[in-house]
């Protein structure tokens, strides 16, 4: 039956055996043998009564496995959640619970941690490890190795990805088997992936990057993958020769530039270099340039969306820009406040439209509204212009965001806890720029008069509360913030003021 995402994806390599993904230990996994462990998870799932459109919500590192768990979720017709492997117990409990997930599934080891969480969210708990362990490898393991597909349609839901918000709690994006897929075929061809390319994936599988537009691109064309854990500069400069492109947010391409033996010579072979997630800095493009004679694909995205713009195969890579519009995407630069879209040359929001433009947030409809236009367009909350030439710029953000080494931060959820600290009468938490991860989190504490605040017990209340990303990595005492005159902190004055704060 027909499964539009499963079957462009993993169903039409059924039997090859060509190969999917080489270990970083150096064993390999061919296609055929991939879509049997695919059949094997998908059969656990349908045991474990997981209906089509039931949340399948995943804490577990990268491996194999973890991916072929994704294609079995797409296979039953479930949506898959995946979720940041440093998210703590309180961040899991509200993914977990608000997507009425069926079936929460998370690394052996902390399997008791959660157990309670999981019972309260009326979640069933599994566990998967890196190495085919946990009770859904072992519920797997004895299954058939075909499945037959469960029918979806392109409107389907194929996948929740949890975006926090300048307000408020975070949002379950939720997108269609016909979001992702227009996207990686969309990107497969303007970047000319083919069965010949062995992509060094060094992302994590929780996010856009790594799991859609790299795994669905590098699937869709029959492609293999070098899957490593993690990104460690020794494997990337070892696996380098066997590669033939290489996905990365802006820090693999600095760490890599700090690296003296990343040079022409082991670079001479490669086809493509993409970067995202996060601004490259036009300095970093120009070094990376002279030093392997490569010019970096810049394109931009975001999980609402998937990829939006990107520049272009042949033709100029520009240093600083994110390139022009995918060929089946609308992107418009509007006043602020308006639909009017403003001329090349002036800054204004970016909009974009298309078949990539997920379908709203989960139970959130007056969320979707406030960002998605009811004529089909999405209000990213980045600033951008467009030249003469069509290349948008992304020149900052209207929405509170900060990006660490592609991570995002929400300060509103760091400030929240910091300003329930005993002593603390407020907080303003900023990024600033910082050498290897773009931008980092530095915290502005006013203490209630009279007191000095207890850095110490806050970092531990942070730390119990939130990823490890997104902890302050400096915290500031002030007697007050800067305030506009309508009483609004001026994040920009604080931004300014320590600018050099992580400065080498
Ligand atoms: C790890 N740490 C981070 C961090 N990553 N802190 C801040 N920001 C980050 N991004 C913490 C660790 O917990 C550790 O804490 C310390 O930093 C040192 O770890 P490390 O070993 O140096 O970090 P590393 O594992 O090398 O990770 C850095 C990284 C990784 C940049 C390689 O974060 C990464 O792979 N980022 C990619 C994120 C991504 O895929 N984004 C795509 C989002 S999709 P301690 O305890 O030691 O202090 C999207 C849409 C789009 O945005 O357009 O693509
Ligand atoms: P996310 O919420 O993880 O989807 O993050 C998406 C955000 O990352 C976008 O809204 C942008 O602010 C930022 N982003 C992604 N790619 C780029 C890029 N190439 N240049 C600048 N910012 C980017």
């Amino acid at each position: 039956m027909a499964n539009p995402l499963f079957d462009a994806l993993f169903g039409r390599h059924a039997g090859s055996a060509a190969l999917f993904l080489i270990r970083a230990d150096g064993v390999t996994i061919s296609y055929a043998e991939f879509i049997a462990r695919t059949a094997r998870f998908a059969h656990a799932l349908t045991i474990r009564g997981l209906r089509p459109g039931d949340r399948v919500a995943v804490q577990i590192e990268k491996s194999p496995d973890a991916l072929a768990l994704y294609a079995a979720a797409v296979q039953c017709g479930a949506v898959f959640l995946p979720l940041n492997t440093a998210y703590t117990p309180s961040e899991l409990a509200y993914f977990v619970e608000n997507s009425g997930a069926a079936l929460f599934v998370c690394a052996p080891g902390k399997a008791e941690a959660l157990a309670a969480m999981a019972e309260r969210a009326d979640a069933r708990l599994d566990t998967l490890g890196v190495a085919g362990d946990g009770t859904l490898a072992e519920a797997a393991d004895d299954q058939p190795d075909t499945f037959p597909t469960v029918a979806r349609t392109e409107d389907d839901l194929a996948a929740f990805l949890y975006t926090s918000g300048t307000t408020g709690r975070s949002k379950g994006a939720m997108m269609s088997q016909g979001n992702l897929l227009s996207n990686a075929r969309t990107l497969a061809e303007l970047w000319r992936f083919s069965d010949r390319d062995v992509l060094l994936h060094a992302l994590p599988i929780y996010h856009t990057h790594g799991l859609f537009v790299a795994t669905n691109v590098v699937a869709l064309t029959g492609g293999a993958m070098i899957f490593l854990p993690k990104f460690d500069i020794d494997s990337m400069i070892g696996w380098m020769p066997k590669a033939t492109a290489l996905m990365g947010v802006p820090t693999f391409y600095t760490r890599l530039l700090d690296d003296p033996r990343f040079d022409r010579d082991l670079t001479r072979h490669m086809r493509l270099f993409v970067s995202g997630s996060a601004p490259l800095l036009a300095d970093t493009h120009r070094q990376f340039e002279a030093r392997t004679g490569h010019r970096i694909l810049e394109r931009y995205g975001m999980t609402e969306t998937g990829m939006n713009t990107s520049n272009p195969y042949e033709g100029d890579r520009r240093a600083g820009t994110v390139g022009p519009p995918l060929p089946d995407v609308e992107v418009r630069v509007t006043a602020p406040g308006t639909e009017d879209s403003l001329p090349p040359g002036e800054i204004g929001d970016v909009e974009v439209r298309g078949p990539n433009v997920f379908q709203g947030y989960w139970q959130m409809a007056e969320k979707t509204a406030e960002d998605l236009r009811p004529d089909g367009f999405f209000r990213t909350g980045d600033l951008g212009r467009f030249d003469a030439d069509g290349y948008l710029t992304i020149v900052g953000r209207s929405k509170d965001l900060i990006i660490s080494g592609g991570f995002n931060i929400y300060p509103k959820e760091v400030e929240f806890i910091l300003d329930a600290q005993p002593g603390i009468r407020e907080s303003a938490v900023i990024g600033v720029p910082h050498p290897d991860l773009g931008e980092s989190v530095l915290a502005v504490l006013v203490p209630e008069q009279g007191t000095a605040p207890d850095i110490p017990a806050i970092e531990a209340a942070v730390g119990a509360a939130l990823a490890r990303f997104k902890q302050p990595r400096r915290y500031e005492v002030r007697a007050e913030l800067p305030r506009n005159t309508m009483g609004k902190v001026q994040k920009n004055v604080l931004r300014d003021a320590y600018r050099d704060a992580f400065a080498t």
